[in-house]
């Protein structure tokens, strides 16, 4: 493991600094070019003790997070979508002290307190751009601060332990958690990837997943950059835009579970044969096609492979742990799993007392150790301690089983108030205190549902405080689209007299779902 996060941006020169690093629709960025732009950019904010990073899915969120990785400045990633009530608590709790943010960008009112670092990754002018073609020159608002010398100037040297993100994730009741997520995790997760999947700098990846997480942020942008390989970010995720990128240079493939039914679906479908052909040659001459964040469906995992003759393969993590395990792209596919544990990773399963199992075919809490873990949750050692085993094993709450070779098996979660949507993971609890915050609404209980192409759904069950007039499904979505995100919002809403309540008082959430 080398001692610096992004090695290829420390001094690039020759092909190393015209080599793509990220493109984003017409808008590219080159080793060289984030490199003179993410070193001025780092001397901008060089003394902000926490940056927020407004994190539009284009090229201006990668120049700020890694201007802030090269200032050795923790930063914070922000959904753009972020309500008001939850944008209100991650500032709160993370406290930083500027936010960084495109120069179009229009940010609320929350967040105009802060310095606003302008990041402008479409300044033409510097050598180096090209004209209409849409290579960028970045560097902000203080044109002139990008200098050859620049880069050197900034140190990406920061120590091991130091935290390189917040990311901000959901548990079963309350707001989202900060986890802290220290440099030392972040590059033993990404060279145990490239060790799994022999990913090196000819890769190209191509991904439309947000940047505000773990997948999208650190396995999508981070993961090219530190092997000096490329990242075609689509924007927004459309099977077109995937068929396109693959079938022009991209090499591997990221998604969530959502997005690859997506595309089983055109494969498998009746839709236009050009398209659906397109899209089997884009996907069938790919190195490796990569899905996590939530289980893929063995139908699909199958329709892919019958249309394409490729194997998705799948890699099961956290935003507290960063990768766990991964299937080889050398080893045996074997659709449902998730593979061993990679390199670094201690794994073990545990009974609810506390029992290690070790018998194959047992099935028990998954708990991880390695260099790949979080710190901590930021201003919560209550929820640090209870998430950490007396001898460092973290809790992920995932149950499983681990096969005689040493593959594993997600079965279930211990929490039925979490709830993963379009791989998102989603507390029941920060979304019942939303919709009791409503007017309208009485009492609020909230479940996951099944859902073919969301994996689960949010369902509401809602008892209104006027029954003649209960607020409509619409508006109630759009309070907690509005309150929290949207991707949280009720998909279905169902109206109740009375919630089932056992005699203490507590909502029955299995009769619910019965
Ligand atoms: C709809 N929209 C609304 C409302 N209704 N906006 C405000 N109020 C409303 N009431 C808007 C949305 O903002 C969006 O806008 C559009 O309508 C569609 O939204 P939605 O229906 O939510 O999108 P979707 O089709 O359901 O999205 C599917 C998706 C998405 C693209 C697969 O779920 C996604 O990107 N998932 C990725 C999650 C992820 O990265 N998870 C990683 C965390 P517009 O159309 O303009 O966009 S897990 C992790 O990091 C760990 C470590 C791991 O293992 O990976
Ligand atoms: P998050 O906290 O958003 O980082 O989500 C982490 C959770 O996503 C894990 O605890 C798992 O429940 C789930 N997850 C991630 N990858 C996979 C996968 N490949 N298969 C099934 N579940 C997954």
């Amino acid at each position: 493991m080398t001692s610096l996060l992004l090695p290829a941006l420390q001094s690039p020169t020759g092909p190393a600094a015209s080599r793509e690093a990220v493109r984003f629709g017409d808008l590219s960025l080159t080793y060289g070019r984030l490199a003179e732009a993410s070193a001025a950019l780092a001397t901008r904010i060089a003394d902000a003790g926490r940056v927020a990073v407004w994190a539009t899915p284009t090229p201006a969120t990668v120049l700020a997070v890694v201007a802030a990785l090269r200032a050795g400045v923790p930063a914070v990633p922000l959904n753009p979508r972020t309500g008001e009530r939850e944008l209100a608590h991650i500032l709160a709790d993370s406290a930083p002290t500027a936010v960084m943010a495109g120069p179009d960008d229009v940010l609320p009112p929350a967040l105009e307190k802060l310095r606003r670092v302008t990041v402008d990754a479409r300044t033409a002018g510097t050598p180096g751009a090209v004209a209409g073609s849409g290579s960028l020159t970045p560097g902000g608002t203080e044109p002139g601060t990008a200098g050859p010398g620049s880069a050197a100037a900034a140190g990406d040297a920061a120590g091991p332990e130091a935290p390189a993100l917040v990311v901000y994730t959901s548990g079963t009741t309350g707001p989202p958690k900060g986890a802290v997520l220290p440099r030392r995790a972040v590059a033993a997760s990404l060279d145990a990837l490239e060790d799994a999947w022999g990913w090196t700098g000819d890769d190209v990846l191509v991904h439309a997943l947000p940047l505000f997480h773990v997948h999208g942020l650190i396995l999508g942008v981070l993961g090219p950059l530190r092997r000096g390989g490329s990242v075609r970010h689509l924007g927004k995720f459309s099977p077109d835009g995937v068929a396109r990128e693959l079938a022009s240079g991209g090499t591997m493939l990221f998604g969530v579970p959502t997005m690859y039914h997506r595309l089983a679906e055109v494969l498998d479908g009746s839709g236009d044969a050009a398209e659906r052909d397109a899209l089997a040659r884009a996907l069938a001459g790919a190195r490796l096609l990569v899905s996590g964040s939530a289980a893929l469906p063995v139908h699909d995992h199958e329709r892919i492979a019958a249309a394409t003759g490729r194997r998705v393969i799948e890699r099961y993590g956290m935003t507290e742990t960063l990768m766990n395990t991964g299937i080889r792209a050398d080893g045996a596919s074997r659709p449902g799993t998730v593979g061993p544990p990679l390199a670094g990773v201690r794994l073990r399963l545990v009974e609810d007392d506390g029992t290690v199992l070790d018998a194959p075919g047992a099935i028990g809490e998954i708990q991880v150790r390695g260099p790949n873990l979080f710190t901590g949750y930021l201003n919560r050692p209550d929820a640090t301690a209870a998430a950490l085993t007396a001898d460092g094993y973290f809790r992920t709450g995932d149950v499983g089983t681990v096969d005689e070779d040493g593959y594993v098996t997600l079965v279930g979660r211990k929490a039925t108030d979490l709830i993963k949507s379009g791989g998102y993971k989603i507390g029941a609890g920060e979304i019942e205190n939303a919709l009791l915050a409503h007017p309208g609404v009485r009492e609020a209980a909230v479940t996951g549902e099944a859902d073919p192409d969301l994996g689960e759904r949010v369902v509401a069950w809602v008892v209104p405080a006027a029954p003649d007039s209960p607020p409509s499904a619409e508006e109630l979505a759009d309070h907690v689209a509005a309150q929290l995100a949207p991707h949280k919002r009720p998909r279905t809403v169902r109206y109740l007299d009375a919630l089932p309540r056992n005699d203490l008082g507590k909502i029955m959430k299995r009769s619910l779902r019965a």
